[in-house]
């Protein structure tokens, strides 16, 4: 139903297009743009990739891929498709589109966010950035200044720099005039019983010593096997001390070509399972 709205839509858009003949001003020939037959002297950015004929996702009318083969060339439509459903015209054009503002879409191909979007028209119908690494970006100087910012207290901007969580702010101002919000899973879950570890290598997936208890959640998981989320997973080794992890829990196990396997400084307990040190 969705697909069929969007090419009803799409259809319309065609049609206007052909009678006004406005949208690529720069393609040496619009009379068979959109006409449902890829031509390949159209197949090109400035002609709109022969106005979405040559590809399945946006191609419209009996002819599509019936005389002439499709020979898709719009880079939005091979990076998204199919998770992004979208008119994909509209994808990286300068203008921010809410119907494909989100991660399927690569957020509108950089569209709505000021330090993304490339084009004439960027911010002619106002940015609203999404995209979380554009936002980390944008807002950085709002990074870890010590007051809790509501836009920067996401996963990709490690919750603000921990501006919003009272274990991990710091400066001044914590806690002042910004209010606390601490949104960062791992503090609501550990907090305040986990008192040795950062907070911020819990679940890194990177075996810490400091984090390594009970009261951490062991890591996060990070130091079993069978636990540990991640690409890093078992570059420090295994050392897992996780009792309800049957499967993993032995005293030594995994590679053991890692000597880095971190001691915190403050918690010399750990420094005596020196036979689960590699090496
Ligand atoms: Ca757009
Ligand atoms: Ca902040
Ligand atoms: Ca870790």
């Amino acid at each position: 139903m969705y697909s069929t709205l969007v090419k009803t839509t799409f259809a319309t858009l065609l049609f206007t297009t052909s009678v006004y003949g406005t949208q690529y001003p720069n393609c040496p020939n619009s009379v068979n743009l959109g006409d449902g037959k890829c031509h390949s002297s159209l197949n090109i950015a400035e002609c709109g990739y022969d106005d979405g004929d040559c590809c399945t996702a946006t191609c419209t009318g009996p002819n599509c891929g019936v005389f002439w083969q499709y020979d898709c060339k719009n880079p939005s439509i091979n990076q998204y498709a199919p998770e992004c459903e979208t008119n994909f015209l509209v994808i990286g054009d300068s203008y921010c589109h809410a119907s494909s503002n989100n991660g399927e879409c690569g957020y509108d191909g950089g569209d709505c966010c000021e330090s993304t979007c490339t084009g004439k028209h960027c911010g002619s119908w106002g940015y609203h950035c999404k995209d979380p690494v554009a936002i980390c970006e944008e807002d950085k100087n709002l990074i870890g200044d010590g007051k809790c910012h509501t836009s920067t207290n996401i996963a990709q901007c490690n919750y603000d720099g921990g501006d919003c969580c009272k274990e991990t702010c710091d400066g001044p101002n914590c806690g002042k005039f910004w209010e606390y919000d601490c949104k960062n899973p791992k503090i609501n879950i550990y907090a305040p019983e986990c008192t040795e570890a950062n907070f911020e290598v819990i679940g890194n997936g990177l075996c810490d010593a400091c984090a390594n208890s009970a009261e951490c959640g062991y890591d996060g998981g990070d130091c079993c096997e069978s636990t540990c989320i991640g690409e890093d997973c078992g570059q420090w080794g295994w050392h897992c001390k996780d009792p309800t992890d049957k499967e993993s829990y032995k005293p030594t196990s995994g590679p053991t070509n890692s000597p880095t396997y971190p001691e915190s400084p403050d918690s010399p307990e750990e420094s005596q399972d020196s036979n689960e040190v590699p090496k």
